[in-house]
């Protein structure tokens, strides 16, 4: 039997969701996207952290372009809501931070599946490319909602125009994502970082990326009662009683994620 391609692992509150077909650069096909989506569907109801990675020397290549057989009789619009916007969709929805571990080339639909992960860490070696018009295509998969917010107006229209590679360190210096690590450093780095977040107030980490996805859409006083519903939230948890206790204490925190 073949190996999945999308592997799964819970450990310490942390779900690795791993794209596993290295071959081709852990392209998307059909049964990758399901499973993913499965993944995510599982690893939001029992880990407190997420994080997607690729296997191999590549983070995620976008469509499989040996996938979909004759290219005219694909149907965009059916495989981009049927397919990808459920699985772009559980990332963004998802009640868990999900980090994307960007291990290598991330390119078209597979570079934006790494954008729309709440934090974006990246191994230096690691790169962005909005592929999609060196092959006849417009970015899709959230690239035209994420790229503009994230580095602004001018290098989204040059990154999507030019399809140039954007290398890790660029993109972190743009504010396309967290942080680029150096590549030796990279697989320790991250799993840190998703330890850190596993062990912290989940339920403060769902409100802020609650409250910060909405600001994309609110002005200031609809924010500003968004805040104080949250807050309201955060404030009646098991989480706040604990800092506050650790904080009077003197001690590490020990958060339930309740
Ligand atoms: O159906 C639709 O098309 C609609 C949806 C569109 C959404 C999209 O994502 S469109 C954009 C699709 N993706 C691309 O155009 C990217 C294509 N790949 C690349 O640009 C490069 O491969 C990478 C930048 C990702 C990595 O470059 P490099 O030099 O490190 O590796 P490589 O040698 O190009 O690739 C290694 C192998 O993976 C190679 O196979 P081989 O020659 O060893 O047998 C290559 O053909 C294969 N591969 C890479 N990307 C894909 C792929 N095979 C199928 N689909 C791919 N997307």
């Amino acid at each position: 039997m073949s190996e999945s391609p999308v592997l799964y692992d819970l450990s310490d509150g942390v779900a690795t969701l791993t794209l596993n077909r290295p071959e081709v650069m852990n392209a998307l096909n059909r049964a990758m996207r399901a499973d993913l989506l499965a993944a995510l569907r599982r690893a939001e109801g029992e880990a407190r952290v997420i994080v997607l990675t690729g296997a191999g020397r590549g983070f995620c290549s976008g469509q499989d372009l040996t996938d979909a057989g004759d290219p005219a009789a694909i149907d965009f619009e059916a495989m981009l809501r049927d397919e990808y916007e459920p699985l772009l969709l559980a990332i963004y929805d998802s009640p868990v931070p999900v980090i994307a571990a960007v291990n290598g080339a991330a390119a078209g639909a597979g570079a934006n599946l790494a954008l729309a992960a709440d934090v974006v860490i990246a191994a230096e070696g690691a790169s962005f490319t909005q592929a999609f018009t060196r092959i006849g295509l417009m970015p899709d998969a959230g690239g035209t909602f994420w790229l503009p917010r994230q580095i602004g107006f001018a290098r989204a229209m040059g990154a999507m125009l030019f399809a140039d590679r954007v290398g890790a360190r660029q993109a972190a210096d743009w504010g396309m994502i967290w942080e680029a690590v150096p590549d030796e450093a990279f697989p320790d780095h991250w799993r840190a970082r998703a330890a850190t977040l596993a062990k912290g107030p989940t339920g403060a980490y769902r409100a802020v990326k609650q409250a910060l996805r909405a600001s994309a859409a609110n002005g200031l006083a609809a924010q500003l009662a968004l805040e104080a519903r949250l807050q309201a939230g955060c404030g009646a948890s098991d989480d706040f009683a604990e800092g506050v206790t650790a904080f009077l204490e003197k001690r590490a925190p020990r958060f339930s994620g309740h």
